[in-house]
């Protein structure tokens, strides 16, 4: 069943969880052609066998036999069946099944009218105080971030849309969103949640593949809904380490005309793992951590405080 549905646009999945939620996915479609040649051939008789023709006048009486009592019966069992023993197992691993946050990544994904924003909390592991009134979309403050806090000192924000993830570690993403409600969706690793206005939601999940994919909003939020969508990177755990570092330096140093270079790479490496290539990756992301070194030493050695901000990373 899963081969056919993959026919019809079903992506591979990408994440420890993928296969749970597929073979209840696929169990779901098996009841459902069932039902959909049954019904669908019942309805086809009965046009049939009560045609006009031979049936001038109307029966009031009706059927008096019990089949499709019998019949909705099955499907009754079969979806009970469904639920309790694929569907509840999966949701109580969901709910209950919550991994540790001190031994995860733990990403905030702050949605907005139409764009995905990302918040690490850096090297301390402590996010940074954020306020609505200090949102600044001309000053590319999109989350309202307390730069003058000190666990915000160290905190991550990359690109709007890029979300950057090791392989093959627990992820917990806390979502909210600035203004509307939105709807967080990562199809490749089975992962969808709503993000709502003043509360932030987790959902977690494990990636197994290297690669970068598509994120969606999956919640029609306003005229331009189609373009709100970003891209999850997922890197070789000493890559994600690197990228990050490297991301750390070059917002640190927060001029472009020093840390093009780092960017540029930056994005050769976002290439390669478009490819999968994540030992490719990983080196090239070295080469982007020592070009950000440099151009530190070299801005410091400048004394410039020039202040402009990077593009895309
Ligand atoms: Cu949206």
């Amino acid at each position: 069943m899963l081969g056919i549905l993959r026919n019809f646009g079903l992506t591979e999945g990408y994440s420890a969880q993928s296969a749970a939620m597929d073979s209840v996915l696929s169990w779901v479609h098996v009841l459902m052609l069932i039902l959909f040649i049954g019904w669908g051939g019942f309805f086809l008789y009965t046009l049939f066998r009560f045609r006009e023709k031979k049936n001038p006048n109307a029966d009031p009486v009706g059927v008096t036999n019990h089949y499709s009592t019998y019949s909705e019966a099955a499907v009754a069992i079969f979806e009970i069946a469904l639920l309790v023993i694929f569907s509840f197992p999966i949701w109580i691993n969901r709910v209950e099944g919550i991994p540790d946050r001190n031994e995860t990544e733990v990403v905030r994904v702050i949605g907005q009218q139409f764009k995905w924003n990302i918040h690490y909390p850096g090297e301390d592991g402590i996010f940074g105080r954020t306020d609505a009134n200090l949102i600044d979309d001309q000053a590319l403050n999109f989350i309202g971030l307390d730069k003058e806090s000190e666990a915000a000192k160290d905190d991550i924000v990359p690109a709007q849309g890029h979300l950057h993830l090791p392989v093959n570690k627990n992820i917990i993403l806390d979502i909210s969103t600035r203004d509307v409600i939105h709807s967080f969706a990562i199809p490749v690793m089975r992962v969808k949640q709503d993000a709502i206005p003043g509360i932030r939601i987790p959902t977690w999940f494990k990636p197994i593949k290297i690669g970068s994919w598509e994120i969606a909003c999956a919640q029609l939020c306003g005229n331009s809904h189609y373009e709100m969508k970003g891209y999850v990177h997922v890197h070789t755990q000493k890559g994600y380490s690197t990228y990050m570092k490297t991301l750390a330096i070059v917002q640190e140093i927060d001029d472009y005309d020093y840390t093009f270079e780092a960017e540029n790479i930056l994005k050769g490496v976002l290439d390669l793992l478009k490819e999968g290539d994540g030992a490719e990756a990983e080196n090239l992301v070295l080469v982007a951590l020592a070009k950000a070194q440099e151009a530190k030493i070299e801005k410091s050695n400048a004394g410039d405080e020039d202040d402009d901000w990077g593009e895309d990373w």
